[in-house]
């Protein structure tokens, strides 16, 4: 199997290097609206399916530098202790481009709305690799920093961007064909809304959830074949600014992707109550001629897709809605 160090190798072996006090950067979180549901390879992140997302402003800010005494993680402020899984996380990608007898600085902030259920490691790890970027000086192309961002996180792969972004699956072993790149032109008309059902930590990781998913999932084999269609059905509404087949491909991706994972033996439920309250509230406000769509991710909360015009009156629909910008 190829390792995530020769990948970094061969990426690397042109770059150039200049290395400075500090790097800086920001990267956006980014909702999919046709979803990564798992891999082909699991060391490099590599998918099973290509995926398509839309960008928000708010992501996270990273600023990265080195000393020659210890390696330290701040998350929103607080230093997180050497064991805690976020740091340990980061820092094991960092170890890929670690300079001899060099430890890491990495102070890191999310504008993401707090309880939002939204804060998510594609932003984390997109802002991490072009931080990397930044210190030492690489300047690596996109491509590059989508394919770097991807082993730290599969969905970081899409946050390099503004947007809406396709991420291919690629067909190598080395998966250097698979990044992401930017897909049509801004839409800007396009709202976002989260209806929050919990805030609360999720019982199982999505990492370890699509693993079991590919691995027990009968439907499996179906989910790849709807991402497939979901992709073109996308596309074209992009292109062609349908707003409903891009609201009604990406909702009804997003329950199929349900389906698919709550078929895992042991099956993986991410539903409370309230997010089935609100999908029937979204379902009999769009029988009564509003258009508007929902999304979910590995978790209970619901990401509400609409259009600028009718902001006034989902809002006194739907006085729950807190608003994201894309
Ligand atoms: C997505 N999700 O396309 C899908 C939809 C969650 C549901 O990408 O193991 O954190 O780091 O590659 O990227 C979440 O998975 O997983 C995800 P890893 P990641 O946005």
């Amino acid at each position: 199997m190829i390792s995530k160090q020769e990948i970094v190798s061969t990426l690397l072996q042109n770059a150039l290097f200049d290395l400075k006090s500090c790097g800086r950067s920001f990267a956006p979180s980014n909702i999919a609206l046709v979803k990564y549901w798992g891999k082909r390879q699991s060391e490099l992140n590599l998918p099973q399916t290509a995926s398509m997302s839309l960008s928000l402003s708010c992501g996270t800010h990273t600023t990265v530098s080195l000393n020659d005494t210890r390696d330290s993680v701040t998350f929103n402020g607080v230093l997180l202790a050497p064991h805690d899984p976020k740091a340990v996380r980061a820092l094991s990608f960092c170890n890929l481009f670690r300079p001899l007898d060099k430890y890491f600085v990495i102070e890191t902030k999310n504008d993401i709305p707090t309880g939002a259920g939204l804060a998510s490691s594609a932003s984390g790890f997109a802002a991490l690799t072009l931080a990397l970027d930044d210190l030492f000086g690489w300047k690596l192309d996109k491509r590059s920093l989508s394919i770097l961002a991807r082993l730290g996180s599969g969905s970081a792969s899409r946050s390099l961007y503004t947007g809406f972004v396709k991420w291919y699956e690629g067909v190598q072993d080395d998966g250097l064909d698979s990044f992401a790149e930017p897909f049509g032109t801004p839409w800007s008309e396009l709202q976002l809304g989260v209806l929050l059902a919990s805030a609360a930590e999720k019982p199982i990781d999505s990492r370890s959830a699509m693993q079991s998913t590919v691995a027990t999932s009968p439907l499996y084999s179906s989910w790849k074949e709807t991402v497939q269609r979901d992709l073109a059905l996308v596309e074209e509404a992009i292109t062609t600014r349908d707003f409903g087949l891009l609201g009604q491909t990406a909702e009804s991706n997003a329950l199929t992707m349900h389906a698919t994972m709550m078929a895992a033996k042991p099956p993986i439920f991410y539903w409370l109550d309230k997010s089935v309250f609100y999908m029937h509230k979204i379902w009999k406000l769009r029988a009564s001629g509003l258009p508007l769509y929902f999304t979910m991710d590995a978790g209970p909360n619901l990401k509400v897709l609409f259009l600028e015009k009718d902001k006034k009156t989902i809002t006194s629909a739907l006085p729950e809605l807190q608003f994201l910008v894309p």
